[in-house]
C-alpha cells in the first residue's frame, strides 16, 4: 500500500508512524505530509528516508490510504481532493464525524458498515472512543438509558504546544501558553471551545458522537470536560443508567471479553486504571466498577485510555487495516 500520513510531522502523526510500524502495516512506500514549513525535512521509517512533501505533491502521487491528523481545516479541503484520485482517507480530525454521509468508525463496533463507496470514513475524538469501546458492550446486554460522563483530560490532547506549558511550568521556566490559565497544580473546566449552549466543543463531541457510533439514538450523553496536568491518557468518570438491572461479576465478564477492554478492579490491592499504565498502549481499561446506590440499574466506573494510541493513531489504523482485509480499498 502507498499510505500518505496527513501530519506527520505533528503529535498524532509521529504515534501513527510507530503504531504502522508496530503492526506491520503492509507499507509499500510513505508519504509523509505536513505544511510548506516541513517541506523537504527527512522522517525516518523502518530504516529508510522519507521526504516530507506538501499536499498538493501528495495527491499527485495517487496514495492508496491517505492518514489525515492535521487539523480541521486541512482535512475540509484536502481530503475531497484525495478522494477524487481515488485514495481512501480516514480522518482523525472532527471535520466530517457528523456529516451524515461520512461514516464514524470504532471498528470493534461498526466497522462492518464500511464499504468500497467509503472514501472519506471519519475517526472519532479520543474522548469518545474510549468511552463507546467500554459502554457498547454493556448497552448490548443491558439497555443504556442515559449517560453522565466526567473527563479528565491529558495536555496532549491539545497539542505539542499544552505539553510544552506543562514542562515549563514543571521546570519553572516562562513560556509560550495553550491555555488561557496554569494547567500544573490546576483542572480546567474548558477543552476546546465554548458553544453557544454553554457547553464546550469537546463536551458536545461527546453528547454526539456515541450515538451515531453505535447506531442507536435511544440513550442520551451529558459530559463534563476537564483538562487536568497529566500526559499520558484521558480518563473519565461514567455514571450510566440502564433500563434493566445488571449483575457486577457480569458486567466485568462482558468488559473483559470485550476485544481492547481490559478490566483493572480489584480495590484489595489498589488496582484501577491510570494514565501512567495506559500511556503508550492501544487497550481502554476499566475500573472502579461498582452499583450507583442512588438509584435503580444505574453503573458507575472509570476508563482511561491514551488519547494518542486507541484515541487518535491506532483507531485510525485500525480503520486501514479494515479496509485492507476485507478488500475495501
Ligand atoms: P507542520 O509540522 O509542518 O506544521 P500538531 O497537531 O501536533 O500541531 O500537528 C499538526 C500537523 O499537521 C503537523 O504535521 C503540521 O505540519 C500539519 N499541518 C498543519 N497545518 C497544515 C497545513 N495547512 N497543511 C499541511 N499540513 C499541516
Ligand atoms: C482533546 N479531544 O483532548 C481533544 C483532542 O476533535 O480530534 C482531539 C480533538 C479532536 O482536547
Amino acid at each position: 500500500m502507498k499510505v500518505a500520513v496527513v501530519g506527520a510531522t505533528g503529535m498524532v502523526g509521529e504515534v501513527m508512524l510507530r503504531v504502522l510500524a508496530e503492526r506491520n502495516f503492509p507499507v509499500t512506500e510513505l508519504i509523509p505530509v505536513a505544511s510548506e514549513r516541513s517541506v523537504g525535512k527527512t522522517i525516518s521509517y523502518e530504516g529508510t528516508d522519507y521526504k516530507v512533501v506538501g499536499l498538493e505533491t501528495a495527491v499527485s502521487m495517487r496514495p492508496d490510504i491517505a492518514l489525515f491528523s492535521a487539523g480541521g481545516g486541512t482535512s475540509l479541503e484536502w481530503a475531497p481532493k484525495f478522494a477524487e484520485v481515488g485514495t481512501t482517507v480516514v480522518d482523525n480530525s472532527s471535520a466530517w464525524r457528523m456529516d451524515p454521509t461520512k461514516k464514524l468508525v470504532v471498528p470493534e463496533i461498526n466497522a462492518s458498515e464500511l464499504t468500497k463507496d467509503d472514501k472519506i470514513i471519519a475517526n472519532p475524538n479520543c474522548s469518545t472512543i474510549q468511552l463507546v469501546m467500554a459502554l457498547n458492550p454493556l448497552h448490548k446486554k443491558y439497555k443504556m438509558k442515559r449517560v453522565v460522563v466526567s473527563t479528565y483530560q491529558s495536555v496532549s490532547g491539545t497539542g505539542v504546544k499544552a505539553v510544552r506549558q506543562l514542562e515549563n511550568e514543571i521546570a519553572g521556566v516562562q513560556g509560550e501558553m495553550a491555555y488561557p490559565y496554569p494547567i500544573g497544580r490546576n483542572a480546567l473546566p474548558h477543552c476546546d471551545v465554548f458553544e453557544e449552549n454553554g457547553y464546550t466543543k469537546e463536551e458536545m463531541k461527546l453528547a454526539r458522537e456515541p450515538q451515531k457510533i453505535m447506531n442507536d439514538r435511544s440513550f442520551s450523553v451529558s459530559a463534563t470536560a476537564v483538562r487536568i496536568p497529566t500526559s499520558g491518557g484521558h480518563s473519565e468518570s461514567v455514571n450510566v443508567e440502564f433500563e434493566n438491572d445488571f449483575d457486577l461479576s457480569e458486567v466485568r465478564r462482558l468488559l473483559n471479553e470485550t476485544p481492547g477492554v481490559v478490566v483493572q478492579d480489584n480495590t484489595d490491592t489498589n488496582t484501577y486504571p491510570m494514565p501512567i499504565y495506559a500511556h503508550d498502549k492501544d487497550e481502554v481499561f476499566v475500573g472502579r466498577i461498582r452499583r450507583d446506590e442512588s438509584q435503580p440499574n444505574t453503573l458507575n466506573m472509570w476508563i482511561v485510555a491514551d488519547n494518542l494510541r486507541k484515541g487518535a493513531a491506532t483507531n485510525t489504523i485500525q480503520i486501514a487495516e479494515y479496509l485492507i482485509e476485507h478488500g475495501l480499498v
